[in-house]
């Protein structure tokens, strides 16, 4: 598909990507989402993400995905849920939960969503998320059993588990706004011993946490809370991955 050989390529060329997460139930102002679009693009995002753990309606989804179809620049659907799916984006994170202890996000919110992609004719990227800590919505809404941070190894058999699988892509995961984000330890050692691309976000506030994981394995770093607040705050996160 475009958007996996989009981003495939730009990592194999050696590159660390920024992917700008928007929660479509918190956009209030259509005309302001596309001026912040234009802005992290310019600042050099390089694909939107959509979701949210709750409140996203299908036309909130869809009117948000239109807008930052504007740019140019690949919209991916990371779904909460099957309400976050709409065919005005280009792709969709197809995600299993791993950590999840519902055996809905183990399986049956794909089968429920299957037939849906197919019809919006959406690419799908084979993603194992992973949520490591509980105190977030993601994790409440996610039923996930979090992962001891001083067990990368722990970690490391997801990943694998994942690989196994077929997944190509991993989530780490610290929840939207979470105090801190993932330990610089998980990317490392799934970079290490896989071939996964691996993604890292929440919680990630400061260039310094942002390069550090990059430079321990992250290919990808998504930040949406920090754009909310003040996109250039976010200019500085992706000029401090790009100097890696
Ligand atoms: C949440 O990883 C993303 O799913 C982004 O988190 O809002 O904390 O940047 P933040």
């Amino acid at each position: 598909g475009k958007v996996n050989n989009y981003i495939v390529e730009n990592i194999n060329n050696g590159r660390k990507l920024h992917f700008t997460l928007i929660d479509p139930d918190r956009v209030n102002d259509l005309g302001k989402l596309e001026e912040t679009a234009a802005r992290m693009v310019e600042f050099g995002t390089d694909a939107f993400l959509i979701g949210g753990s709750l409140g996203v309606t299908p036309e909130e989804a869809g009117e948000t995905a239109k807008i930052l179809k504007k740019t140019g620049l690949p919209v991916i659907i990371f779904p909460g849920n099957i309400n976050c799916l709409t065919p005005y984006a280009d792709a969709v994170l197809f995600m299993i939960l791993m950590n999840s202890m519902e055996h809905y996000y183990l399986m049956h919110a794909q089968i429920a969503a299957a037939p849906i992609i197919k019809k919006y004719k959406l690419e799908t990227l084979p993603t194992g998320y992973i949520v490591v800590y509980s105190e977030t919505a993601v994790a409440h809404v996610g039923r996930t059993y979090p992962i001891p941070v001083n067990k990368p190894e722990i970690i490391l058999s997801y990943a694998w588990a994942a690989e196994m699988i077929g997944i190509k892509y991993i989530y780490l995961e610290a929840g939207s706004g979470s105090p801190k984000p993932v330990p610089p330890s998980f990317p490392a050692i799934v970079k290490k011993n896989t071939n996964l691309i691996t993604m890292v976000g929440g919680g990630i506030r400061s260039p310094f946490i942002a390069k550090k994981l990059v430079s321990s394995g992250a290919d990808i770093i998504v930040t949406g809370t920090i754009v909310e607040e003040d996109p250039d705050k976010a200019s500085k996160i992706i000029s401090a991955i790009k100097k890696n």
